[in-house]
């Protein structure tokens, strides 16, 4: 249970340390041959295909995709009265958070009144995938589909499995925080084949292409979003859940312990690490992660991801050596459990989401915290962020030059299209000063 890896009285900056935490293969590569299939058999056969996919994979038959708008309202109506409480908190919460990831346009001034402007433009259609079956998770609905509504998306298409518990609909809780949230758009279309038709359109059931697609999934689903990711832009594909915690003596054991198990329930491949300098506390940690093993629900799975390669007790000489592991490794989730672990977080360069102090465990952020629990996993923390407003936007600058500001700098332009040999191009410049004298420029 949680073995040890002991880096002390060593230079971790001299190690390879990431090869030192092991992380779980996520090989798409075996579904990739299937999900071309799928996607190609959508775009050839439209809902033809997608109602051969639904009877083979979902067993259900299917006559109409679309979910009609009084089944969503059904599903809102028909919430428990506290879980609507929560899912209002978390999309309150998220959606404030969400809004302060905008920016407003900025403009550069150059003489002679030219100017560039930088600003954020929405794409106009997004489409996200929901999963279906034992992984129905409504906190996932809000976090994907809040940053496009923020972010000004037009329109927003909702994809989610036929459910044979569910008369062949999309799983309740799924319609109904959609619902809550004001998605309109949602068919019941699961798998490589809901990709698919978010990324071609399928006319006969009156659905547009899409121009963004996100949302997590099997590995078929993953394997079609790398392979519809040339025609849209796409999420990056989810690898298992980690945490990552970075503790100190003054860290409560009994809350490591809680921590490092939240995420340990959610696969068998998760990752559950914990840092420290102190060896006292990493003994109390293990002691407490058994015993709270014993009586969760989900002991099976926690305890498979416990006892993985990839969930792990790293003991360090200091702090300076835990933040060294701690960017290598580049957690999806990073807790700072140490005296003035704001400073330490300060000082902290690679990590999907970072915890502060004892107060700010993961599962916070997994629901309302008003942060974003779409993270980058598998050490793309590094150059990926979590999802937000801005992955529904992109920056666009406006040039916006005037006679005179484009007089100002006429003559170096053709200078340098001429070095580059391109003399259309400085005739493009020259040909709007032909009538100057000589020198006007
Ligand atoms: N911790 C998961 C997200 C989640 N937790 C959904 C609960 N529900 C990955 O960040
Ligand atoms: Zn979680």
């Amino acid at each position: 249970m949680l073995h040890t890896i002991d880096l002390r009285d060593q230079d971790v900056n001299a190690l390879r340390l990431r090869d030192q935490l092991p992380r779980p293969e996520q090989d798409v590569s075996a579904a990739a041959s299937a999900a071309a299939d799928i996607i190609a058999a959508v775009r050839a056969h439209g809902r033809d295909a997608l109602v051969d996919q639904a009877r083979r994979f979902d067993h259900v038959e299917i006559t109409d995709f679309r979910v009609p708008q009084e089944q969503i309202d059904r599903a809102v109506a028909a919430l428990d009265a506290d879980i609507r409480e929560a899912l209002q908190i978390a999309i309150e919460r998220v959606s404030q958070a969400t809004r302060a990831q905008l920016r407003d346009p900025v403009t550069t001034e150059f003489p002679g009144g030219a100017r560039i402007v930088q600003r954020w433009s929405p794409v106009r259609a997004a489409g996200l995938y929901v999963p279906g079956g034992k992984a129905v998770y409504p906190s996932s609905v809000i976090m994907n589909v809040v940053p496009a509504m923020v972010a000004g998306v037009d329109r927003l298409a909702l994809m989610s499995p036929p459910q044979r518990d569910h008369d062949g609909g999309v799983h309740p809780l799924t319609l109904a925080t959609a619902g809550l949230l004001g998605v309109h758009e949602i068919y019941a279309i699961g798998g490589a084949g809901a990709i698919a038709a978010l990324a071609y359109g399928v006319p006969e059931i009156g659905l547009d292409p899409v121009d963004v697609i996100t949302g997590p999934g099997n590995a078929f689903v993953a394997a079609a979003k790398l392979a519809v990711s040339r025609d849209v832009a796409i999420d990056s594909v989810a690898g298992p859940t980690e945490i990552l915690v970075l503790a100190d003596e003054t860290a409560d054991a009994d809350l490591v312990a809680a921590d490092l198990l939240s995420q340990a329930e959610h696969d068998e491949a998760a990752s559950s690490v914990l840092v420290t300098d102190d060896p006292q506390l990493a003994d109390r940690v293990r002691e407490r992660v058994a015993a709270r093993l014993a009586r969760t629900p989900n002991r099976e799975r926690a305890t498979v991801a416990l006892e993985g390669e990839q969930s792990a007790i790293v003991l360090v000489d200091d702090l300076d050596a835990a933040i060294a592991v701690s960017d290598a490794y580049a957690p999806e989730h990073l807790e700072i459990i140490t005296r003035d672990a704001v400073s330490v977080a300060d000082r902290v360069r690679n990590a999907g989401a970072i915890f502060v102090g004892p107060w700010s465990p993961v599962p916070l952020g997994d629901y309302m915290a008003g942060s974003n629990h779409v993270l980058p996993t598998s050490g793309r923390a590094r150059f990926s962020p979590a999802l937000g407003a801005y992955t529904f936007l992109r920056p666009q600058q406006l040039i916006e030059y005037t006679r005179e500001g484009l007089g100002e700098i006429a003559r170096p332009i053709e200078r340098f299209a001429r070095a580059e040999r391109l003399e259309a191009h400085a005739e493009s410049i020259a040909a709007r000063f032909e009538d100057d004298a000589e020198g006007a420029r």
